[in-house]
């Protein structure tokens, strides 16, 4: 195939790579996304998913926003898969500078990647509004009803829900990766969230790659798409 010897060829030669990916990243490790046929969004609720998941709805009603998070959005005892694991090889050997990801299941620090930028956060961080102590997924897991401290305040996991805003430094960090790289992979993403897609557009260069099952609001703006399962392009590059 033509576009995976060209991608082939460009991972060779560069040298600060960077890759940003979403919920696509993890489906091969067993996770669902939320906008494939199969995706949360397509379940039925009683309310829409960015209803359940947006920080008015965790004020006003945290004991249903907890019931959901629980069962559909705390991956544990998930593995790496070929993605996470390029990823990580190509940082070990210094010719990629940073992962950008829109997950918050931290299967990217898993496989042995420490340059990750985590744009929405991570299930794996948890604070007491109240006091500020740290708790792990499994005790939010374990928890029930409302998860609540020591202290009493509600413990509210370190992900980014809608209508709050990302983290400035990560933001900004994302940004200057993306400024400075010689090639940015984007996968696993339907490029629908903002901020996070709007990232693309700090990309000076001539080699945007596009690896996505489904078609994206920017795949006419990439040099190569192809329209093809993560796992299926990533075990046949370098
Ligand atoms: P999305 O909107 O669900 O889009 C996922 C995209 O990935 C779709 O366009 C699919 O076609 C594509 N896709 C799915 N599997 C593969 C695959 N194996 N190979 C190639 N393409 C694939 O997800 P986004 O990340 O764009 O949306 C942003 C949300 C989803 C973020 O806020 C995430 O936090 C959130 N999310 C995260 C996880 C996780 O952490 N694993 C899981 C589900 C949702």
């Amino acid at each position: 195939m033509e576009n995976l010897k060209k991608l082939k060829t460009w991972v060779q030669e560069s040298k600060r790579i960077v890759f940003f990916g979403g919920a696509g990243v993890s489906t091969e490790s067993g996770i669902p996304d939320f906008r494939s046929v199969d995706g949360l969004y397509n379940q039925k609720f009683d309310y829409p998913p960015e209803t359940i998941i947006s920080h008015s709805f965790f004020m006003k009603n945290p004991e249903y926003f907890f019931r959901f998070y629980r069962e559909k959005m705390l991956p544990l005892g998930f593995s790496p898969n070929i993605t996470h694991k390029k990823l990580a090889q190509w940082e070990e050997a210094g010719k990629l500078t940073a992962v950008i990801t829109q997950n918050i299941d931290g299967l990217h620090q898993k496989a042995g990647s420490y340059r990750v930028l985590e744009l929405h956060g991570s299930v794996l961080r948890n604070y007491c509004m109240k006091c500020h102590k740290g708790y792990s997924a499994e005790y939010v897991k374990n928890s029930q009803g409302i998860c609540r401290c020591d202290c009493g305040g509600i413990v509210k996991p370190d992900v980014v829900l809608y209508e709050e805003s990302l983290d400035s430094q990560v933001l900004e960090k994302s940004i200057y990766a993306i400024a400075q790289c010689d090639l940015l992979i984007v996968g696993g993403t339907s490029l629908t969230v903002y901020p996070a897609a709007g990232l693309l557009r700090y990309y000076p260069g001539h080699r945007l790659v596009l690896i996505n099952r489904d078609e994206t609001p920017y795949d006419n703006q990439a040099d190569l798409v192809l329209h093809e399962s993560l796992g299926k392009v990533f075990e046949q590059l370098p």
